[in-house]
């Protein structure tokens, strides 16, 4: 038996789930990029505002790779549960507010003719860094992207966010209809106008007029998201459906925390995603900066350096009295960066930070958190080390995430077995290693050289250049653990 609207009723009496009329809510939101986090966080604020009697907003999700998701949830007429995890136990409760999953690829016009419908008010996305098509150290469209020079010879099959989202709103204008909000709610700094600037740079390659349109007309609120929310496992997935009672192939586990910070820039309307606590401000910037450099920066120096140690998850790494440090310190010397409005209580955010990370109900992978680190590292670390660089500060915590990438990125662990690095940059970052050797003299100062990354001036940075290359020597020569023991 699978979870289903058929089997919703003999579910145990502790599992929350829909009690509105699924049957009677439209399709307010398409999302582009249905996975996990997707999920556990925006669909629940959604949900909530569905369950508060808002029938607008149920959520076309769509999968812009592979089908896995559609394939689980179509069977299951799109419920899933989501196990919210922490000290206290677990709690279930399935959501109702995706009404269909589209997969891409399949039906690159099906999902075009989706986005042009004008219930459609706002477009959703969680597609990951790399799902920009971006130069990650400066935020500009990548023209020479073979997905982008894909989609601007096939603007009717596209392939990439920036094609589907730009012919979607050429033919809604064209139909005389209104422009869709755009809302990212991915981990890029000054998330909405980066996605502007990449969206409408792909407008304006294919035609002026409609780059116009889309900077005159087309709103994309900032948002500051989290929600910790590790991949899925099989293990999971069995005992979820032990506790329902029927099967449940796609369930979603995630911690009791969450957070939104939403600008409130919505002219078509928006769910009232506050019903489930969700922050509207008038600038996100403070917000994001705090959790990209604070939760994201000492995550990744966690992950890396976690991950090389031996460390299978995040909540093993708390277990060293040592990691828990270095996260504090990389925490520590980023907060000196940021500036925030008043009443927000930066030390509360640290303290709770340290205590999601040691919640042992959920197994969130370092090697999950380690892929795709030439797409993080700007965000998450290079931005701080340069407003600390540039204050004259020491950057010496704060450079041990980048060597631990450095050393990650060879490919080969502390015991001679192979990494599986993914990242879109996983085969030059190999053949720099494998030219330089995994001798920091060498390894370091070729990888200074990826401008996406580094950008122009970081990576000629004396200062920098020093201090990354000494913290590579230390863990090469004594292995991550002890560097992280001596840093
Ligand atoms: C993590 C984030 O996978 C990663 O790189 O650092 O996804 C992190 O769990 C979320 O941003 C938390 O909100």
């Amino acid at each position: 038996m699978r979870l289903s609207e058929a089997t919703l009723g003999s579910l145990p009496g502790d599992v929350a789930r829909p009690r509105y009329d699924r049957s009677a809510v439209a399709s307010g939101i398409v999302h582009l990029g249905v996975g996990a986090f997707q999920r556990a966080h925006q669909a629940m604020y959604t949900e909530a505002a569905l369950a508060a009697g808002d029938t607008r907003w149920g959520i076309v999700g769509a999968s812009l790779r592979s089908p896995s998701v559609r394939d689980a949830l179509k069977p299951q007429d799109g419920l899933y549960t989501l196990a919210v995890r922490g000290a206290e136990g677990e709690r279930l409760q399935v959501i109702g507010a995706l009404r269909d999953v589209l997969v891409a690829p399949e039906d690159p016009a099906a999902l075009l003719q989706r986005l042009c419908d004008p219930a459609v008010a706002i477009v959703t996305l969680t597609v990951t860094e790399k799902g920009y098509c971006h130069d990650p150290a400066t935020g500009a469209l990548d023209e020479s992207h073979p997905d982008i020079m894909h989609d601007l010879g096939h603007p009717n099959a596209p392939r990439s966010v920036p094609g589907f989202l730009v012919e979607a709103l050429r033919r809604r204008r064209a139909a005389g209809g209104h422009a869709f909000t755009v809302l990212t709610c991915d981990n890029l700094p000054h998330n909405g106008r980066t996605v502007r600037n990449i969206v409408t740079r792909f407008a304006a390659l294919r035609d002026r007029d409609i780059a116009g349109y889309i900077a005159n007309e087309v709103a994309f609120p900032a948002t500051m998201v989290d929600r910790i929310t590790p991949a899925t496992t099989d293990a999971d997935r069995a005992a979820i459906s032990g506790r329902l009672g029927v099967a449940d192939a796609a369930p979603v586990i995630t911690e009791p925390f969450s957070q939104w910070v939403i600008e409130d820039r919505f002219p078509l309307g928006r769910p009232d995603w506050g019903q489930a606590g969700a922050e509207f401000v008038a600038n996100v910037a403070p917000y994001e900066n705090m959790k990209l450099r604070l939760l994201n920066g000492s995550h990744s120096t966690l992950a890396y350096l976690g991950y090389l140690a031996g460390y299978e998850t995040i909540a093993d790494t708390m277990t060293d009295p040592n990691y828990r440090r270095l996260a504090e310190g990389v925490m520590d010397d980023a907060a000196t960066t940021l500036t925030m409005p008043a009443g927000a209580d930066v030390a509360a955010y640290k303290r709770a930070l340290m205590e999601r990370y040691a919640n042992p109900a959920l197994k969130h992978r370092t090697w999950q958190i380690c892929m795709d680190g030439s797409q993080k590292l700007p965000q998450r670390l290079l931005g701080s080390i340069r407003d600390r660089l540039a204050a004259g500060a020491p950057i010496d915590r704060l450079v041990m995430g980048v060597a631990g990438w450095m050393r990650y990125v060879t490919g080969v662990d502390e015991a001679g077995q192979a990494i599986d690095v993914r990242d879109p940059l996983a085969g030059r970052l190999r053949s720099i290693a494998d030219q330089a050797g995994i001798v920091a003299e060498r390894l370091a100062p070729a990888l200074f050289g990826v401008q996406e990354v580094f950008g122009r001036e970081l990576g000629v940075d004396p200062r920098f250049r020093a201090a990354v290359t000494s913290a590579l020597a230390l863990i090469i020569a004594r292995g991550a653990k002890a560097a992280v023991a001596a840093s």
